[in-house]
């Protein structure tokens, strides 16, 4: 009998170790690459639509205080661009309002919060200077077309890598959240559809705590 009980484990597995390798100076990040590029993106990432206790340490997931962030993430900028976009599901379960107001990521030299408007009948992006409200029982969605963090000065993250940003909240602080980064141009997260099949499979297994 192999030792991994069924695929989803063996997946999981994959990841863990692709996210060990790649953060061990020892190992060339080809072979971390290769690991990561093994283990099917979809059955891993995201299995946090509901349950905050289970969203903490899953990629694209968070909660510091009252926030929780969801499917979290960003896709490879064209080649020469030197901004791309970042998008998270925003939950505020306090009592009072807060809002992201930054953030920082080692890819880029800065982080915008940026809504899109109508300016002169054409769609146009612009930064929130006060940053992005979430009120109390709200959520707010960060998506191509409305509101999204904008990573300036970037050097693009990979499609099929993860990679780690820091988003800044008024009242709740700091919070580190992996961004799965998707392939040039896609519009949706990479590794969660709404509606995907993938929950039955697994949803009575343990994976991770
Ligand atoms: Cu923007």
């Amino acid at each position: 009998m192999s030792y991994f009980q069924n695929a989803q484990m063996r997946t999981t597995a994959l990841k863990l170790m692709g996210a060990l390798l790649i953060s061990s100076p020892l190992t060339s990040p080809a072979i971390a690459q290769a690991i990561l590029k093994a283990a099917p993106i979809s059955t891993t990432l995201v299995h946090s639509v509901s349950g905050a206790k289970h969203t903490a340490h899953k990629a694209g997931s968070a909660k510091i205080g009252e926030i929780t962030i969801e499917q979290a993430w960003t896709r490879q900028a064209p080649p020469g661009a030197k901004v791309v976009g970042g998008y998270a599901r925003i939950t505020n379960s306090g009592k009072a309002s807060d809002s992201l107001v930054g953030g920082s990521a080692s890819f880029a030299e800065r982080i915008e919060v940026h809504e899109m408007k109508v300016v002169d009948e054409v769609m146009r992006m612009a930064p929130l200077s006060n940053g992005l409200e979430v009120k109390p029982g709200e959520t707010v969605e960060l998506k191509p077309g409305s509101f999204h963090l904008m990573f300036m000065g970037a050097t693009s993250p990979k499609a099929g890598d993860i990679v780690p940003v820091t988003l800044r909240f008024k009242n709740a602080g700091e919070v580190k959240v992996m961004f799965p980064v998707g392939p040039i141009g896609v519009k949706s997260a990479p590794a969660h559809k709404d509606g995907h099949g993938d929950h039955g499979k697994h949803g009575k297994k343990k994976h991770g705590s």
